[in-house]
């Protein structure tokens, strides 16, 4: 009887939700409520991409509500193609794509909207007609990224200045052919080239954004015995090789070859600094917040804003301080 009691006592305690059996919770639930973010990233090639890389990393992070999915496409196009089709096949929530070259994602975009994923752009842009033609807004939902032909025309401007009339010859290292850094950076310095009668091209070729072909090609061209004052490299990998090869050349960078470059990462401001580099074009890479915020808003049912340019500077020995250097993010 007194068993039956404590059995009956037992049901009714467990009927008032006393004693229930915590709900079973899938090992995999918080897993579950992350955003899902598939990031096409162009390669490792430089400084600046690594940056970015870890700057995605850090703010799409699982504490931030995000899994984030990485797939590095080694400069190729191709293979960047393919991975947007993987996240689609996942179906992930959000695509973020950072483009090799400008040309050749109508496709694939397309196939991204179809399935309902926004994806937001970041770094370079994609062909101009689908950014800003009638068909732009079906083609991705926001850039984010920087000016690049403004920060050309810093470069050019801050040679004219500095040199004025001065005859310069110039040996001019490329990015990846098709990329929009390399065309707004390019098209500057056609432009100052023009408008520059006593200045004369004297090389020019692609370095691919990394320090081993801009080594490479400075290294080539001093074996043919070219007669070169000034090197303009579209990044600072790039400076960093040629410096290396005019240094292997008995050749003092920063005095008997002026040096211009793009990114401002650190170690270049380091240099610019002990005058090895002349004067270097500030290019952010840090889009990882950006981003977040992007999606944040997103999620929220709001429309961010479709492009964000960010602020960007520049640097030669007069405007540089250690604490510039000491604050840089990346
Ligand atoms: O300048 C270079 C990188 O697209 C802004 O790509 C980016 C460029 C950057 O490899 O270092």
């Amino acid at each position: 009887m007194k068993i039956r009691m404590i059995l009956f006592l037992l049901v009714i305690v467990c009927l008032l939700g006393g004693c229930a059996a915590p709900a079973a919770v899938p090992p995999d639930e918080t897993y579950e409520k992350l955003i899902v973010v598939g990031f096409s990233q162009v390669g490792a090639e430089s400084d600046w991409r690594n940056a970015n890389t870890r700057s995605m990393q850090q703010a799409l992070s699982a504490e931030n509500g995000f899994r984030l999915i990485i797939d590095d496409a080694q400069q190729k196009k191709e293979r960047q193609i393919t991975a947007i089709r993987n996240f689609i096949h996942q179906g992930v929530d959000y695509i973020v794509l950072a483009p090799t070259t400008e040309d050749g994602w109508d496709t694939v975009l397309a196939e991204a909207k179809a399935a309902g994923i926004p994806v937001i752009i970041i770094d370079r842009m994609i062909d101009s007609s689908l950014a800003t033609g009638d068909t732009g807004d079906q083609h991705f939902t926001s850039w984010i990224g920087s000016d690049f032909q403004r920060q050309g025309d810093a470069a050019v401007q801050w040679l004219e200045k500095q040199f004025g009339e001065q005859p310069l010859r110039i040996i001019h290292l490329q990015g990846n052919y098709g990329s929009s850094a390399q065309v707004g950076r390019t098209t500057s310095l056609e432009k100052g080239l023009d408008r520059n009668p006593h200045w004369t091209l004297v090389a020019r070729d692609s370095g691919d954004f990394t320090q081993a072909k801009g080594q490479e090609l400075v290294e080539a061209y001093l074996a043919s015995g070219l007669d070169f004052n000034v090197i303009f490299a579209e990044n600072d990998n790039m400076a960093y090789g040629a410096i290396d090869a005019l240094k292997n050349a008995g050749i003092t960078p920063g005095e008997d070859v002026i040096i211009v470059s793009f990114d401002a990462n650190r170690r270049a401001l380091e240099m610019v600094m002990n005058g090895e580099i002349n004067f270097d074009v500030e290019c952010n890479p840090l889009h990882g917040p950006r981003v977040q915020a992007v999606i944040e808003q997103l999620e929220r049912g709001e429309t961010p804003p479709r492009f964000t340019f960010v602020d960007e500077t520049s640097f030669d020995a007069d405007s540089l301080t250690q604490q510039i250097i000491d604050s840089r993010g990346y």
